[in-house]
């Protein structure tokens, strides 16, 4: 059998840094996150039995780097007995340069090795086995605004609002297309050795949560844009003070901020989070996206804009 499924990114407003169980990869605070509907990541699996090993390809390119972690995922929705796999995985934006990547291909492999496997699994289950490989997939199973809870021996993820109920829109300011300097996992692991701002990132989470949900559920923009910056500024504060520093801005970034912030001055409701790389993410009122997107795209350093609405979690497209 092979299936075919699809998975969006999602866009972390309450970030997830640092891990509580390496072995189990489970985050060592909760996350709340909008999933994307523009951006996509969409993968074929089959079984084959008449394969020596697994085959990966990413946009029509053999991928041996990222195998590994397919060929693992592979193993844990399907079993350590299954037969070796071919997945083709085609992304209609740029890998491992801080889009959130690893969380649409987790996604979308997880739906696709689990129908192709001739499983019935729960969307639940389906999370917490793309968790095993990255933390963030598991937001990604799930649509809308989706929170990612921090308790127990996996990972738990409730929807706050549908993507219907509060549409938003998210305006991508792509300032380099080239990949990450240094992993996230890895990244993750040098703030929590060396950070001295670690343990308190950890222990404020709780509140920004709070804060952060009640915003949602009230849809309340100004106070979400106030937590989702501050969280996202500390997160990146825990990350330059560790050693070695970990700095995925560039000088756009900043010019980026600085737009966004004029924007807000001029009435524009907008705010911005950035993840591990150098992308500025805009989350806007959808009638103000044109005013965000023509203010990004004139930025120095800005390369491309790229504009989504809030959209759907992973879902099986082809099964044969
Ligand atoms: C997030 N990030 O909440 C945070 C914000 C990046 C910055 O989750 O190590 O690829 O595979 O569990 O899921 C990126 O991390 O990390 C991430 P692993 P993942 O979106």
């Amino acid at each position: 059998m092979q299936a075919t499924a699809r998975a969006q990114p999602n866009i972390a407003l309450i970030k997830y840094w640092g891990k509580r169980d390496r072995t189990l990869n489970l985050p060592a605070v909760g996350s709340i996150s909008i999933t994307l509907a523009d951006l996509y990541t969409e993968m074929n699996v089959k079984f084959d039995s008449k394969l020596k090993d697994d085959v990966l390809t990413v946009n029509g390119e053999i991928d041996q780097q990222m195998l590994p972690r397919i060929s693992r995922c592979l193993s844990a929705v399907a079993g350590e007995g299954r037969d070796p796999a071919r997945v083709d995985s085609h992304c209609n934006f740029p890998v491992a340069a801080g889009l959130a990547s690893s969380a649409s291909a987790f996604a979308a492999l997880v739906v696709a090795a689990s129908a192709a496997a001739g499983q019935h699994r729960s969307t639940a289950e389906l999370a917490s086995l793309a968790g095993l490989e990255s933390g963030s997939a598991a937001r990604s199973l799930y649509g809308g605004f989706a929170e990612l809870e921090n308790n127990g021996d996996s990972v738990a993820v409730e929807t706050l609002l549908d993507s219907s109920d509060w549409p938003l829109r998210i305006v991508i300011a792509v300032t380099s297309a080239g990949p990450k300097p240094v992993s996230s996992g890895e990244a993750m692991e040098i703030s929590r050795k060396t950070s001295p701002f670690y343990g308190r990132w950890v222990d404020d989470q709780t509140h920004d949560l709070d804060v952060a949900r009640a915003a949602i559920r009230e849809r309340d923009f100004g106070k979400l844009a106030a937590i989702a910056e501050h969280n996202c500024l500390k997160m990146h504060s825990v990350m330059w003070a560790s050693r070695p520093p970990i700095v995925y801005w560039n000088a756009a970034t900043l010019e980026c901020l600085q737009t966004v912030r004029e924007l807000r001055t001029q009435g524009v409701g907008v705010f911005f989070t950035i993840d591990a790389g150098p992308q500025v993410k805009a989350i806007c009122l959808a009638h103000d996206e044109s005013r965000v997107c023509d203010a990004l795209q004139s930025t120095s350093g800005v390369g491309r804009v790229i504009v989504s609405e809030l959209g759907a979690g992973a879902k099986l497209t082809g099964c044969v």
